[in-house]
């Protein structure tokens, strides 16, 4: 019998690679472990249990209708994490600001975590995969006060530790300390994660490209010519590339981690700054992408590099296989210009 690895046991195995004390990322890890597996239950149970399923009224922060299981995922990410203990704080897609843990030891706690806990809600009742993503800074303040904002809004090179579960045809766990990527999927049959993925990369070049091309009329100029030169025949290039969107980031971005392709949410029209969330889905999902050997901008500029000013902030993002988001990106600089709609 080949010898399975497990998260529990890959967690101790790397203890050196965590920079910090050790123990303590063992036991963050595994807090959001549980919480993953509590939320994958609900989620493959969730086209039977009338009163998961469905909007459940409130509206969250960004005026999104909030769906009964994103608050059930929050709500078990936040118990596990304050009941462990090493994290004096969280901030939360869900939740308009961070909620600072003051119970027992947790104030004393070196870190805090940053979290969507359940990416891609629309699809939740339509069986299409979703997911959570997280990222962990050592915490600025001095342990043993209440944690504060500055905490929290730390650029991406500042992370110890990122990842994301796909709650998908096998639910998985992926993340890196810095020191590369590895994924783990969920034996349901024992409950356990165990390593499938070790070490992966991202291929260089790819043949997907996933957007919303319904916004196509909003976008800058750069990604409209983006657009057209993946449509193009090329057969030195591999061109047309094909177009796959399914609608959650994680899963979008999961696949072309493993298949090579290049996700991009621009700026549009309505949303100047694009629509997806700096602090707990393009930093930690950069992160691991980076550390995959991939590369993530806003189009222009590295994600890691940018300065957060606030908790809900917005970037575009353009991320995946190194030369594909280069590409796009010198499409980008190129029609920089009449993007904006500003004089040539
Ligand atoms: P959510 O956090 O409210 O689920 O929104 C984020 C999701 C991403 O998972 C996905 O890539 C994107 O929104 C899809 O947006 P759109 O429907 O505009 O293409
Ligand atoms: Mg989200």
């Amino acid at each position: 019998m080949t010898k399975v690895t497990t998260l529990g046991e890959f967690i101790v195995e790397r203890q050196a690679d965590f920079p910090f004390a050790k123990g303590e990322l063992s036991r963050l890890l595994s807090a959001i472990r549980l919480a993953a597996k509590v939320v994958n239950r609900e989620v493959n149970k969730a086209g039977l249990v009338d009163d998961i399923l469905g909007a459940s009224g409130s509206e969250n922060i960004q005026g999104e209708t909030q769906q009964k299981l994103d608050v059930y995922a929050n709500q078990q990410m936040i118990n596990a994490l304050r009941a462990q203990q090493e994290v004096c704080g969280i901030g939360s897609e869900e939740n308009e600001d961070f909620i600072a843990f003051e119970n027992g030891e947790a104030i004393w706690g070196k870190y805090v975590v940053l979290m969507d806990p359940l990416d891609g809600s629309s699809n939740i009742d339509v069986n299409v995969s979703i997911g959570t993503i997280f990222s962990i800074y050592r915490r600025k303040s001095k342990p043993g006060t209440v944690a504060e904002l500055q905490d929290f809004l730390q650029p991406g090179v500042d992370l110890v530790a990122a990842g994301y579960i796909i709650y998908g045809s096998s639910t998985m766990l992926v993340f890196s300390t810095g020191h590369g990527v590895n994924g783990f999927t969920l034996d349901t049959s024992i409950g356990v994660f165990c390593l499938s993925h070790p070490n992966m990369r991202v291929p260089e070049d790819g043949k997907l490209y996933s957007i919303n091309e319904g916004n196509y009329k909003q976008f800058p100029e750069g990604v409209k010519k983006y657009i057209k030169y993946c449509q193009e025949e090329d057969a030195e290039t591999n061109r047309p590339y094909t177009s796959r969107y399914i609608g959650s980031l994680v899963a979008d971005l999961h696949r072309n981690m493993i298949k090579g392709g290049v996700y991009i949410y621009p700026s549009t029209g309505a949303n100047p700054n694009g629509k997806l969330r700096l602090m707990y889905e393009n930093i930690p999902l950069s992160f691991i992408v980076e550390q995959a050997g991939g590369k993530a901008s806003d189009g222009k500029n590295r994600i890691l590099e940018i300065q957060p000013k606030d908790l809900h902030q917005r970037t575009p993002l353009f991320i995946g296989s190194k030369n594909m988001v280069e590409m796009a990106e010198r499409y980008m600089e190129e029609y920089s210009e009449t993007a904006a709609g500003r004089e040539e």
